[in-house]
């Protein structure tokens, strides 16, 4: 089977020091939190930013330098930045990062229910994020939050408006409101993505380890981190997300499957590797 790849998605835009304080605001505790990832077994690291308070931000300056500093700790990591941002931002406020020509980006595959808001993704601003995605020869990593969304995003790329094959999704399930994340669902979801294609899943709160054990062994990536979950187990807040990426390499030890590096990770995803 071919190696895992941990995605630490260390910092996200809803959580807060309020729920534990390891959450990362400044561009400081950010690259601690990038590293503690990296170090533990982590060849990708999803980057939100903040303003030091922890008001998320999509600022094009502040991702300029939480990446660059990201990278001078972990020199060979993928990163990807978020064009999610955080809810009721526009299209304009979220495409920022792209303007910095990452490797990847995420791109949301949809609308839907967040919680108690809603998380707008129409097909317009979609289309406007996989044309600067194509323009900017950017990787998009697929989010979908719900079923529906997998279809969506495979249609455009069918008709060049997201760029297409090879395509790396990350089912991200148990967003309150959106897709549960029950191993029935993942499979179906698996079962549709077009040939070539990888795939990585996220499991929010308590199904953060439930999700990534049938994972590893179908052959997928896994994704962990404050973003999604702040325990590393019932009641007990993690400490750093290089404790959660932890976690995970253990499970895939004792499942017999080994982690990639970020060189076999780039592999993997079709990324150029480095120079
Ligand atoms: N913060 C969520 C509303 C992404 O990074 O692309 C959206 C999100 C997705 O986190
Ligand atoms: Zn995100």
């Amino acid at each position: 089977m071919e190696k895992l790849i941990i995605t630490a998605a260390i910092c996200g835009a809803e959580v807060t020091k309020e729920q534990n304080p390891a959450v990362p605001y400044t561009v400081e505790e950010i690259v601690r939190e990038a590293k503690s990832a990296y170090d533990a077994g982590a060849a990708v690291v999803h980057v939100h930013v903040r303003e030091d308070d922890g008001t998320p931000t999509q600022s094009r300056e502040r991702f300029r330098v939480c990446l660059d500093a990201i990278r001078k700790a972990c020199p060979d990591v993928i990163l990807i930045p978020s064009t999610g941002g955080a809810v009721g931002m526009t299209a304009e406020e979220r495409l920022q990062p792209t303007e910095l020509f990452p490797e990847m980006a995420t791109l949301d595959c949809g609308t839907c229910n967040f919680g108690d808001e809603v998380f707008e993704n129409t097909m317009p601003m979609m289309r406007a994020f996989g044309k600067r995605m194509i323009e900017n020869n950017i990787k998009p990593e697929y989010e979908c939050f719900e079923m529906g969304h997998l279809d969506t995003v495979v249609r455009m790329a069918s008709k060049g408006e997201v760029p297409g094959a090879p395509m790396q999704f990350n089912f991200v399930l148990g967003v309150p409101g959106c897709t549960p994340a029950t191993v029935e669902n993942l499979v179906w979801l698996v079962n549709k993505i077009p040939a070539g294609s990888t795939w990585t899943a996220t499991g929010i709160g308590r199904h953060a380890f439930t999700l990534a054990a049938p994972t590893i062994v179908m052959g997928g990536h896994v994704r962990v981190g404050f973003e999604d979950n702040l325990y590393i187990s019932k009641g007990v807040l993690a400490k750093s997300n290089g404790e959660l990426v932890e976690k995970v390499v253990r499970l895939a030890k004792e499942l017999g499957r080994e982690v990639a590096t970020p060189a076999e990770a780039r592999k993997i995803l079709g990324l150029k590797p480095l120079a």
